[in-house]
């Protein structure tokens, strides 16, 4: 794609559109991937394609660039940041609950040591869609902010989000003094984030594992009873 300073968005028909949004993300043009995505939904896109082809595809590129030495994290900051510029945009919608009563609370939150938000981010707007009541505890959260909003919110579910192989097991320690305090028995937890599997959510004693947000979703409705 040509450099976004010759081209004019809307001028580009929907193929080449997602494709040079991706570029803009990868350079971190946020103003450039909040106009693709305006575009996008002016031409009735679905959110949710917007989100998963053009943005998160475009976070994959910039997370196998970033891996292989290719891009640093000064850069990478800024492609977030082009990132949470269209969801912000789509955030409403995806929000926009099609479910009348409220499933009650949800507490989520990036675990201690881990300051990647946007797939929690991404599960927070997904769940509110869902019809939940999102408190959003933010990043790098020890144990005790987790037992401080259980306590204050009484959630029907609480969710930890870890994107770090060297984060990941301080799930199982937050699992484990909810367990030593008995609140386990009463609260599912879910847990999700890139590094994490099946497998590794059964070994840490978590109720349930969301691989992405909008199956995260669906799996907070089944763990408060209210499958569709
Ligand atoms: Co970081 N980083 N990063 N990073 N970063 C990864 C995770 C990495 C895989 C990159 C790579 O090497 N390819 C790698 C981890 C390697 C590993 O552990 N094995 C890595 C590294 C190494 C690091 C640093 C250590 C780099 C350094 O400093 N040398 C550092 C650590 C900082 C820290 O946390 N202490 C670091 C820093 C950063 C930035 C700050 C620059 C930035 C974060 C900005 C931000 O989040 N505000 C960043 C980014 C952007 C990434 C990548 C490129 C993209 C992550 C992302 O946003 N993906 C990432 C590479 C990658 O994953 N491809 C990488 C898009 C998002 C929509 O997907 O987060 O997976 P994801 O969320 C999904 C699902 O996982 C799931 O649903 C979401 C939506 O579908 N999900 C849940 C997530 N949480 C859930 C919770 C649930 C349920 C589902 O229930 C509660």
């Amino acid at each position: 794609m040509a450099d976004n300073d010759d081209i004019i968005l809307r001028d580009l028909n929907d193929d080449d559109l997602v494709e040079q949004m991706k570029d803009d993300l990868y350079d971190g043009m946020a103003d450039e991937v909040f106009e693709g995505t305006q575009i996008l939904l002016e031409r009735g896109w679905d959110a949710n394609n917007i989100l998963s082809e053009a943005l998160v595809e475009g976070m994959r590129i910039v997370g196998v660039d970033f891996r292989d030495g290719i891009l640093f994290v000064p850069e990478v900051l800024q492609c977030a940041n082009a990132m949470k510029g269209g969801m912000g945009l789509l955030r409403p919608i995806l929000a926009k609950s099609e479910h009348s009563s409220s499933l009650g609370k949800y507490v989520i939150g990036t675990v201690k040591g881990d300051i990647h938000d946007i797939g929690k981010n991404l599960v927070g707007m997904m769940l509110e869609g869902a019809g939940f009541e999102v408190i959003d505890l933010g990043i790098n959260n020890p144990v005790e902010n987790y037992l401080k909003a259980i306590d204050e919110h009484q959630p029907a579910i609480l969710g930890m989000s870890a994107l770090l192989t060297t984060t990941m097991p301080y799930m199982g320690v937050v699992i484990e003094e909810l367990d030593k305090r008995g609140i386990l028995k009463e609260l599912p937890v879910m847990v999700g984030g890139a590094p994490l599997n099946q497998e590794f959510a059964d070994a840490i004693g978590a109720h349930s594992y969301g691989r992405d947000a909008a199956i995260s979703a669906e799996l907070a409705r089944a763990l408060v009873g209210q499958n569709r």
